[in-house]
C-alpha cells in the first residue's frame, strides 16, 4: 500500500482524461509506474531532450533502464521442446501406496499435493505452431512436503535411443538442417530420416511418431509416460521397477493430419488456447496416474530389458494399476515467469523413488541442471518463484548470479560449530534421501548389452496392435514423410527396416514412394502378439462414451429455426458439449421466429478444422442461403473429409445434397431419421462420442 498522503478531495469528471490520470495519480493502492529502483516515474512517453527537438541526454536514466531491459527480454529458448503451454494443478493419491514407496506425497488420500505440469512440442522452436507431427512432452513437477519431484515424459512411452551420448546426434538429425535452418519442427527430412535408417533402434519410436499420437486432439486428451524404468522403495528399503502412466479421463484422441496441418496456419496455437480455454471455463483436465510394478526377482522373466527405453512392458504383462488423479486447475498468470522460467529435471527425486541404469535415464541426470545453467542465467533458477520448492531449503550454497537468497549465518561449511552444527543431516528416519544400495559388477567400457539389440519385435508389436484405420493412418504418414526426402538411398534403407517389421508396411509405403518393396521378412514379436493398450481405438471401447468438452459449430444464415436449434443445443450442452453458432457476420442473425440469434463467431475468422462436429439447423431461408454458399459447404464437407460428425435437421437434409454427403453415411445424423429436437441432439452425440468415423470409405471423395 502506498504510504503516500492522499490529496484532498476534486471534483473529477469520469469522462474526461484528466479525470483518468488525476484517478491515477490517486491511486490508493500506489500502483504508480516506477524504475526498477522504485523511483516514481513521471513522463514516459518522451525522452529527455535538449528542447523538444533536440538531442536526447545520456542522463535520461529512466529511458537507458527502459531499454536495456528491453533489450534483454529473450533468454535462449529450450534446445528441445522449446514449446510449451502449462498448468497449476494438484495430484491427489486414491490410496496410500505403502505397500510400494515411503514417498510421502502417496501416502494419504486427503493430501493434495501442488503441481506444475508443462507440455510441449520436441523439434520446433517457441514460435512454431502446436499441431505438427511431433512428440509431446508431458511434465510435471510436484511440489512435495520432501522436495521437488519431476517426473519428465513424453506423450509416448518409448525413446528413440537408447544411450543418452547419442542424443546430440538424434537432435541434431530432427532439428532444422544447418545449412538452411528448414524445415521448421518437422522430421520430414533427409538428415532425420538418414539417421533412422542408420540407427534401427530409433524404429519403435518412429512407428509411435507416424502414429495418430503425434497428432493429439488436445493437452487435454493425450496420454504421458515416465519412459524409463525407476524405483519406488518402501519403508523397509525393498526395491521394485515401476513403470509411470498419465491417462487423461476425456480418453486419448487425436486430429487427421490434413487437419493437424491446415490448424497450424489456422490456429498455430490450438492445443495452447484449447488448455488455457478450457481451465479458465472450469473443464478441469484430468489424468488419472498409473504404475506398472516389476518385483526385481521378476524382471528377467519380462522378455525385454527394463533398462531399455526403446522398450515398453506391455500391459497384458504388467497391468497398470492406479495410483491417483492429477487435477490441472489453474492457468499461470504469467507465461514468462511460469511456463518460460520452469526448469525440470529428471535427478529431481524424492525419498521412496529412486533411478536405475537406463543409460539413456543416466545421461539425463547431468544433462537438464547443465542446459539449464545457461538457459536461466547461473545456477540460482532454483529460487525463481515457479521452481521453488514448499518444502524449506537449507544449505552452504552461496552466490552466483541472480542470488536472491541472504544467509545470515556465518558458518558456510560442513561441519561447523560456528553455526551451532546448522543445518543437520537427516538420517532416513528423518526423510533423509538415501540411495538405494545396488551390486555393480563388470569392465569399464563402452558397450550396448546383448538384451538391447532387437529393434524390430516391438515396432513389429505397435503397429500389429493398431486398428486398420490406424496402420493406414501410419502408413499415409510415412509415405508423407518419406515422400519428402529427396536422397532414394536413405528411402530404400529405411524400406529394408520397414520389411522387419510388418509386410504391409513396407509394401504400401514402397508403393506410396514408386519404389520396389524390399522382400519383407517381419519379425515374430516376443510376448503377447497384440497389445490392446497400443490401439487409441481399441482402448476408446474400454472408456464410456462422452461428449465433455467437445466443440460443435452450428452453421445458420438468416431464417434459421432458432427454437429448434435450441432444444438441441440445451441436450448436447447437458452432456458437457460447447455450441458455437457461426455465421457470415458477427452480430445477431434474424431467426424464423423474428428473434435476433447471437453469432458467436463469424465464417471468416474460423474454419471446421477448430471443431469436432457440425450442426447444420433447420428454417427454410437459412438453409437455402447456406446450400448456396461455397464457404458453407466447405466447412461441411472439410468436416467430412476428417470424419467427424456431421448432424441437419429435418428440413436441412437439402445442405446435404448439395454437398454430395450420403445422410446414410457413417457418422451422420439427420433428423430425418431420428425425429428433431431432442432425438436429434441424442443421435448426434452418440455418434460424436464415437470421436471420429474411419468407416467412412467415400470421405476423400468430397472436395475439401
Ligand atoms: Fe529431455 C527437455 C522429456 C531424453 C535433454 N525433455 C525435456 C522436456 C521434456 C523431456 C518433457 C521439456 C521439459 C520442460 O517442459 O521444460 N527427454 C524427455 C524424455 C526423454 C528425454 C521423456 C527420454 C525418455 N532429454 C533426453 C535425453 C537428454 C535430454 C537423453 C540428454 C542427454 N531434455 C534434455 C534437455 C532439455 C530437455 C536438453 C531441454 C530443455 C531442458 O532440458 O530444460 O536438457
Amino acid at each position: 500500500m502506498s504510504s503516500q498522503k492522499q490529496p484532498d478531495a476534486v471534483h473529477i469528471d469520469e469522462n474526461s482524461k484528466d479525470a483518468q490520470l488525476a484517478a491515477e495519480r490517486m491511486d490508493p493502492t500506489g500502483h504508480f509506474l516506477t524504475t526498477d529502483q522504485g523511483i516514481r516515474v513521471e513522463h514516459t512517453d518522451d525522452s529527455l531532450k535538449q528542447g523538444a527537438r533536440g538531442p536526447t541526454l545520456l542522463e535520461d536514466f529512466h529511458l537507458r533502464e527502459k531499454l536495456t531491459r528491453f533489450d534483454h527480454e529473450r533468454i535462449p529458448e529450450r534446445v528441445v521442446h522449446a514449446r510449451g503451454s502449462a498448468a497449476h494443478g494438484y495430484f491427489q493419491p486414491y490410496e496410500s501406496q505403502a505397500k510400494y514407496t515411503r514417498a510421502k506425497f502417496l501416502q494419504d488420500p486427503s493430501k493434495k499435493t501442488p503441481v506444475f505440469v508443462r507440455f510441449s512440442t520436441v523439434a520446433g522452436s517457441r514460435g512454431s505452431a502446436d499441431t505438427v507431427r511431433d512428440v509431446r512432452g508431458f511434465a510435471v513437477k510436484f511440489y512435495t512436503e520432501e522436495g521437488n519431484f519431476d517426473l519428465v515424459g513424453n506423450n509416448i512411452p518409448v525413446f528413440f535411443i537408447q544411450d543418452g551420448i547419442k542424443f546430440p546426434d538424434f537432435v541434431h538429425a530432427a532439428k532444422p538442417e544447418p545449412h538452411h535452418e528448414m524445415p521448421q519442427a518437422q522430421t520430414a527430412h533427409d538428415s532425420f530420416w538418414d539417421f533412422v535408417s542408420l540407427v534401427p533402434e530409433t524404429l519403435h519410436m518412429v512407428m509411435w511418431t507416424m502414429s495418430d499420437r503425434a497428432i493429439p486432439r488436445s493437452y487435454r486428451m493425450m496420454q504421458g509416460f515416465g519412459v524409463h524404468t525407476f524405483r519406488f522403495v518402501d519403508a523397509k528399503n525393498v526395491s521394485r521397477f515401476v513403470k509411470f502412466h498419465w491417462k487423461p479421463l476425456l480418453g486419448t484422441h487425436s486430429l487427421v493430419w490434413d487437419e493437424a496441418q491446415k490448424l497450424a496456419g489456422k490456429d498455430p496455437d490450438y492445443h495452447r488456447r484449447d488448455l488455457f480455454e478450457s481451465i479458465e471455463q472450469g473443464d478441469f483436465p484430468e489424468y488419472e496416474l498409473g504404475v506398472q510394478i516389476v518385483e526385481e526377482a521378476d524382471a528377467q522373466k519380462l522378455g525385454v530389458d527394463l533398462l531399455d527405453a526403446t522398450k515398453l512392458v506391455p500391459e497384458e504383462v504388467a497391468p497398470v494399476l492406479p495410483v491417483g488423479k492429477l487435477t490441472l486447475n489453474r492457468n499461470p498468470t504469467n507465461f514468462f515467469a511460469e511456463t518460460e522460467q520452469v526448469a525440470f529435471c529428471v535427478a529431481n527425486i524424492v525419498p521412496g523413488i529412486d533411478f536405475t541404469d537406463d543409460p539413456l535415464m543416466q545421461a539425463r541426470l547431468f544433462s537438464y541442471l547443465d542446459t539449464q545453467l545457461t538457459r536461466l542465467g547461473g545456477p540460482n533458477f532454483a529460487e525463481l518463484p515457479i521452481n521453488r520448492p514448499l518444502a524449506p531449503v537449507h544449505n552452504h550454497q552461496q552466490d552466483g548470479f541472480g542470488r536472491h537468497t541472504s544467509s545470515t549465518s556465518r558458518a558456510n561449511y560442513h561441519p561447523n560449530s560456528l553455526g551451532g552444527g546448522c543445518p543437520f543431516l537427516a538420517a532416513q528416519e528423518q526423510g533423509g534421501f538415501v540411495h538405494q544400495p545396488e551390486q555393480v559388477t563388470g569392465q569399464k567400457l563402452r558397450a550396448r548389452p546383448e538384451s538391447f539389440k532387437d529393434h524390430y519385435s516391438q515396432a513389429a508389436l505397435f503397429f500389429r496392435s493398431l486398428s486398420a484405420p490406424e496402420q493406414e493412418h501410419l502408413i499415409d504418414a510415412c509415405r508423407f514423410e518419406l515422400g519428402k526426402v529427396e536422397s532414394k538411398a536413405i528411402q530404400e534403407r529405411v524400406l529394408e527396416h520397414f520389411a522387419k517389421i510388418d509386410a504391409l508396411l513396407v509394401t504400401a509405403v514402397a508403393e506410396g514412394l514408386g519404389l520396389p518393396a524390399p522382400k519383407a521378412t517381419p519379425v515374430t514379436p516376443k510376448g503377447p502378439p497384440a497389445s490392446k493398450a497400443l490401439s487409441m481405438e481399441a482402448m476408446k471401447l474400454l472408456m464410456p462414451p462422452s461428449i465433455k468438452t467437445r466443440r460443435i459449430a452450428v452453421l445458420v444464415a438468416d431464417g434459421v429455426d432458432s427454437d429448434e436449434l435450441m432444444a438441441v443445443r440445451k441436450e448436447l450442452e447437458a452432456q458437457g458439449a460447447q455450441l458455437k453458432i457461426i455465421a457470415k457476420r458477427l452480430g445477431t442473425v434474424k431467426a424464423a421466429n423474428g428473434k435476433d440469434l447471437p453469432v458467436d463467431k463469424s465464417a471468416m475468422t474460423t474454419a471446421s478444422v477448430e471443431y469436432d462436429a457440425v450442426f447444420i439447423p433447420g428454417g427454410a431461408a437459412s438453409v437455402a442461403t447456406l446450400k448456396k454458399d461455397g464457404a458453407s459447404r466447405h466447412f461441411v464437407q472439410e468436416a467430412y473429409l476428417h470424419c467427424k460428425t456431421v448432424g441437419v435437421s429435418k428440413d436441412a437434409e437439402d445442405v446435404l445434397k448439395a454437398c454430395e454427403i450420403d445422410p446414410a453415411a457413417p457418422g451422420v445424423v439427420s433428423g430425418a431419421k431420428s425425429g428433431n429436437g431432442t432425438a436429434l441432439a441424442t443421435a448426434f452425440a452418440k455418434a460424436l462420442s464415437n470421436h471420429r468415423h474411419w468407416d467412412r470409405k467415400d470421405h476423400d471423395r468430397v472436395p475439401a
